[in-house]
């Protein structure tokens, strides 16, 4: 695809912060084509004959991060197949080198919306949801290893974007409609 065609929006924030939950509001309002780098991952962990298949299933469980070679590589194939120019990347880049890479091999990011949100409420919303995800990562063991990595490694990725002005912060301490009222909004402005 043509890198000059392409609109990339980031969608971060840490495990639980409601990305997933708000990016497929976003798809409907918006028609962007939401790619979960999580989602992509958990899919070829699953493919038969996938090489990396152990390697994904440790990292997620221990919150590590894939390295990203193969994240890159699942997402860039997903742009390929899609025949949209519109894309929210949602859980990528979580590390610097990630970030970096995609840039110079895929494409810059053109915005990075940050949902921000406590840890305390992250950790109730992962809990209740691992009651039903049948998510691997959705246990205390892991949530906390996750919790680790975003605030080491990932975080710094958000401060990178935010020195370029690229990143639009939504605050997730309200209903889902309000959360995504407020995300609809900023995302509006986001465009012009
Ligand atoms: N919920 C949502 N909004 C709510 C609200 N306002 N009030 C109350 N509840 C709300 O939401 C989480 C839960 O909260 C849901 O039950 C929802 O209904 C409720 P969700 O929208 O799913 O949040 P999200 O931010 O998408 O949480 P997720 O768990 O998906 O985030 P993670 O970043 O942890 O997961 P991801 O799938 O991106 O990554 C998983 C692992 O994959 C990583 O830990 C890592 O090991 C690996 N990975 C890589 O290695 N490389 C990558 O590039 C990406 C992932
Ligand atoms: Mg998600």
């Amino acid at each position: 695809f043509d890198k000059n065609d392409v609109t990339v929006v980031f969608v971060l924030g840490g495990p639980g912060s409601g990305k997933g939950t708000n990016c497929e509001h976003l798809v409907k309002d918006f028609g962007f084509v939401h790619l979960s780098a999580g989602d992509l991952l958990r899919e070829e962990q699953q493919r038969p004959g996938s090489e990396f298949g152990e390697l994904i299933r440790h990292n997620i469980k221990e919150g590590l991060i894939v390295p990203k070679e193969v994240t890159i590589a699942l997402l860039r194939n997903a742009m390929q197949r899609s025949e949209s120019k519109r894309f929210l990347i949602d859980g990528f880049p979580r590390a610097m080198d990630q970030a970096q890479k995609f840039e110079e091999v895929v494409v810059e990011g053109r915005a990075v919306l940050y949902f921000e949100c406590p840890e305390e409420e992250m950790l109730r919303r992962l809990l209740k949801r691992g009651t039903t995800s049948g998510r691997a990562d959705d246990n205390i063991e892991s949530i906390r290893k996750r919790f680790t990595t975003f605030r080491d490694t990932s975080y710094p990725v958000i401060e990178y974007y935010a020195k370029q002005d690229k990143v639009f912060k939504v605050t997730c301490m309200q209903t889902p409609e309000n959360v995504y009222a407020e995300t609809k909004r900023i995302f509006t402005n986001m465009l012009e």
